[in-house]
């Protein structure tokens, strides 16, 4: 897979107190002091009636302006394949970047259960309600049998335990599948209608490029309204059987779609940041957070009442099994840890866009991967060159304390609040009910 898990011997990790919680709905209070003064200034210029209708429209306006707002300047497309990895970054893009996205793309096959399985995951979240659009999905015999991504090509517990029977029955049903081809063009189209407004927006590719690349093919001009891509993929050094020689080889995102991957890494005119697996390992013990080094990220995970949190804890220990069934040498790593521990790769990707300073030191760089060089066991090849000229930044350093600290933060903010939106509304309605009243 991506990355192979393993236990890290890391420790330390500052991480300062959660910064105070936003408020995702109209502070009850703040509600009722501003319908209180405004019924004080009332009573002596209008009607009963008057007033109270007055009052009612002040109420409905306060409920939904905070929504109105957030449909303004909607700037980041979120695309995604629902690994483990993905549903914390969805989390953090959650706590975080609610009012930037305009809508959340799920690619790689069984994509129409993926956005099923990210409709469910923002169940609570001020992301309840944003479009996701299913892309291109495909059968496990249309990706390239690459070793390292056979367990997520041969993976059929997705969503288990999660989505009730029913559902996945009717996702997995052919009467539903047949429409597939009118659904599966859905986030080209968005992709496309969104690209062509004329604003410019932000992408965070968690997943393969697969209809990104479709869609900047169809009209390469698109391509001047992408601001920024934010990219997981990439590659690690590997021996070459025959030469001995090290080289660089393609991991997972990559190996999913290597021609969509090459196409996009030629786009040297487009800004991206490239966080490739070889910066991953090293910095995270091969590729792992876990609760030997970042015990604070796992304990929250572990003890988190959020929605999202308690879904990744059910899809993390169903993937991890199903990845040391498919791989028994990595019982030895993930071992007791499954469910526990998640490879940081998506959500370090989320956490640079946040918060820039987790990027230490990057290079511009050309990035060549050769579709025609494929080595089952170990991915395409890829030639990569400093160019001053190119667009893509590789990140060479990063500071992992940055990624705990905004990590730990994000998921402690997605948190539920004491009392929730539904409990804030009555407070509110039963406080103007109070006040009409006492001006009878
Ligand atoms: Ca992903």
């Amino acid at each position: 897979m991506r990355s192979v898990p393993t236990v890290a011997s890391v420790d330390g990790v500052h991480v300062p107190p959660a910064e105070p919680k936003a408020r995702a709905y109209p502070h009850p209070q703040g509600l009722a002091q501003l319908a209180h003064s405004v019924a004080i200034f009332l009573q002596y210029r209008l009607s009963m009636k008057s007033r109270t209708t007055l009052l009612g429209l002040i109420l409905i306006l306060s409920i939904f302006v905070p929504f109105l707002g957030h449909a303004a300047g909607r700037d980041l497309i979120v695309i995604t394949d629902m690994e483990p990895d993905d549903r914390i970054a969805l989390e953090i893009v959650a706590a975080r970047l609610s009012s930037r996205v305009q809508l959340i793309g799920t690619t790689v096959k069984n994509s129409f259960r993926k956005a099923a399985l990210v409709r469910h995951q923002l169940k609570g979240t001020k992301l309840q309600n944003i479009p996701i659009l299913v892309g291109a999905g495909g059968e496990a015999g249309d990706y390239a049998e690459i070793a390292s991504s056979k367990a997520a090509r041969e993976y059929h517990q997705e969503g288990v335990g999660i989505l009730s029977e029913g559902e996945l029955a009717k996702l997995n049903s052919p009467e539903f599948l047949q429409g597939s081809d009118q659904l599966e063009v859905g986030l080209r189209k968005s992709l496309t209608g969104a690209l062509q407004t004329g604003n410019r927006v932000e992408i965070l590719l968690l997943a393969p490029p697969t209809d990104l690349i479709a869609v900047l093919e169809a009209e390469p001009r698109l391509k001047e309204a992408i601001k920024h891509i934010h990219v997981m993929g990439g590659w690690v050094d590997v021996k070459n059987p025959k030469t001995e020689a090290m080289e660089k080889r393609t991991t997972y995102n990559v190996n999913m779609d290597g021609v969509a991957s090459a196409k996009l890494m030629a786009m040297t005119d487009i800004s991206m940041t490239l966080y490739s697996s070889h910066i991953i390992k090293p910095n995270f013990a091969g590729g792992s957070v876990s609760r030997t080094n970042f015990p604070q990220i796992i304990e929250q995970i572990e003890t988190a009442q959020s929605h999202g949190l308690s879904t990744f804890r059910i899809a993390g220990k169903s993937w991890d099994t199903h990845l040391m069934e498919m791989i028994p040498p990595l019982k030895n790593v993930i071992g007791e840890n499954a469910g526990r521990q998640f490879t940081p790769a998506d959500p370090l990707v989320v956490v640079g866009l946040i918060n820039p300073s987790l990027i230490q030191a990057s290079v511009l760089v050309d990035v060549k991967i050769d579709v025609a060089d494929m080595d089952v066991a170990r991915g395409f090849r890829v030639d990569v060159a400093e160019n001053a000229s190119s667009r893509i930044h590789l990140v060479t350093e990063i500071n992992t304390s940055v990624f705990a600290s905004e990590t730990l933060q994000a998921l402690q903010k997605i948190e539920p609040k004491n009392s929730g939106p539904l409990q804030k509304l009555r407070s509110a309605l039963d406080y103007c009910a109070r006040l009409l009243g006492s001006q009878k």
